[in-house]
């Protein structure tokens, strides 16, 4: 089975997202989502400059030896623009390969670990009673895991909180917002969040909450004590990633259980704190780690360790990425949670799929392939919109980690 025609579709239903489309010889279309934001047409022109001329011609069912193609026979390797062109690539492979055996791909990827996969949704609020509210709606539709964020007094912009009542969108068009970050005004405001959200609501739900790499370890530790009476699922990106031995502190001092890894692209982003236990949750999702071959790497090897998957599913995550990581969900013995922030009627349109919620699970499709595919008229509709995430300074006016 060749390949015969790959398509880079660009589309801003409300959002940027960019998807591979790949056709073979024998008409099967299969599509992979490869959008990076902020950075969408980076990885647009990788696709369409370097990696198409490859790609023509190509077995289709040879997803691995192409997998090593693009990443080892490139010499320069890894990269979140490299590697989300990857899996793009992969991913619409993958669609292929479930489509010709007529199966949803969790069946190719081992068959059903589960029967549902448990989501959690995003909380947000401009105030700690706005957000304890919204946690309510969240139980209120079935949610079983909802993630607590609220506005932090005297910062402005705080990361987390949108003004789409049920989706955080944290790109906005034109250049980056500036915002301010306070690191002492929210190690003082996160534990009466949780003590507000647990006082109201109980402890019969998972409740998570997202740092978003924005602590030195010892602040995180500190913050991790302090959660524990409230018995949190997870404390999210508690500091910057890239330096992993950083998380031994974190880890000296708390018992609250940490995930990382949304902004990793590699096995190799992850593998101390895998292989040394200094998470419990692993974030990498299939569009930014290289797609399906390379995300079920690391999650075999986190198997290893006792680390369970938690994938990201942010907005910006188009459809797509999302039906392929409730496959890989669906099969993976350890799997732990799946990030769910639903996306606009304008995306689902363009991203007609046939996954479902229900009671706080997501249930993958059972089409042969991802079950997901891509509107090309409708995507038309929308043309590619300039837009950055924001940056956050501090009070002196210097740069922190948005
Ligand atoms: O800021 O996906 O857990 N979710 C997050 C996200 C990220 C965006 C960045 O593209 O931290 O909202
Ligand atoms: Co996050």
């Amino acid at each position: 089975m060749r390949i015969a025609d790959v398509k880079v579709i660009v589309t801003s239903p409300g959002r940027n997202f960019v998807t591979v489309k790949i056709t073979t010889e024998d008409g099967t279309t299969g599509v992979g989502d490869a959008t990076l934001n902020g950075r969408e047409l980076a990885v647009s022109a990788y696709l369409t400059e370097h990696l198409l001329p490859l790609l023509i011609g190509r077995d289709a069912h040879r997803i691995e030896d192409t997998w090593q193609y693009l990443y080892r026979g490139a010499y320069w390797r890894r990269g979140p623009v490299t590697m989300t062109a990857i899996a793009g690539v992969d991913t619409a492979l993958w669609d292929i390969k479930a489509k010709a055996a007529g199966l949803p791909l969790y069946q190719l990827l081992g068959g059903r670990s589960r029967e549902r996969v448990l989501v959690y949704g995003h909380a947000q609020g401009a105030t700690i009673d706005e957000t304890v509210a919204e946690v309510g709606r969240f139980l209120d539709r079935g949610y079983r895991a909802v993630r607590a964020q609220s506005a932090v007094p005297g910062t402005q912009g705080t990361y987390g909180i949108g003004s789409d009542g049920d989706r955080y969108e944290p790109a906005s068009a034109g250049l980056p917002e500036e915002t301010i970050w306070s690191t002492p005004e929210y190690l003082d405001h996160a534990p009466e969040l949780f003590a507000a959200v647990r006082e109201k609501h109980g402890f019969g739900f998972h409740l998570m909450h997202d740092m978003h790499h924005r602590l030195t370890p010892i602040e995180a530790a500190r913050l991790g004590k302090a959660a524990e009476p409230y018995r949190l699922f997870w404390l999210e990106d508690p500091t910057t990633a890239e330096d992993q031995s950083a998380f031994r502190l974190i880890r000296q001092h708390t018992t609250t259980p940490i995930a990382t890894g949304e902004v990793f692209n590699s096995i190799y982003d992850c593998r101390q704190l895998i292989t040394e236990r200094l998470i419990d949750y692993i974030r990498t999702s299939v569009t930014h780690a290289g797609g399906i071959t390379h995300l079920r790497r690391i999650l075999s090897l986190a198997e290893l360790y006792g680390v369970r998957s938690g994938s990201h599913g942010a907005t910006d995550l188009s459809p797509v990425c999302l039906a392929a990581a409730l496959h890989v969900d669906t099969a993976i013995p350890n799997f732990g949670i799946q990030e769910y922030m639903p996306h606009t009627p304008a995306t689902d349109r363009v991203f007609p799929h046939d996954y479902r919620f229900r009671d706080g699970f997501l249930y993958p499709g059972e089409e042969p392939g991802l079950g997901v595919d891509i509107d090309e008229n409708a995507a038309a509709e929308y043309p590619y919109e300039p837009a950055y995430l924001p940056v956050a300074r501090l009070h002196d006016g210097s740069m922190h980690d948005w």
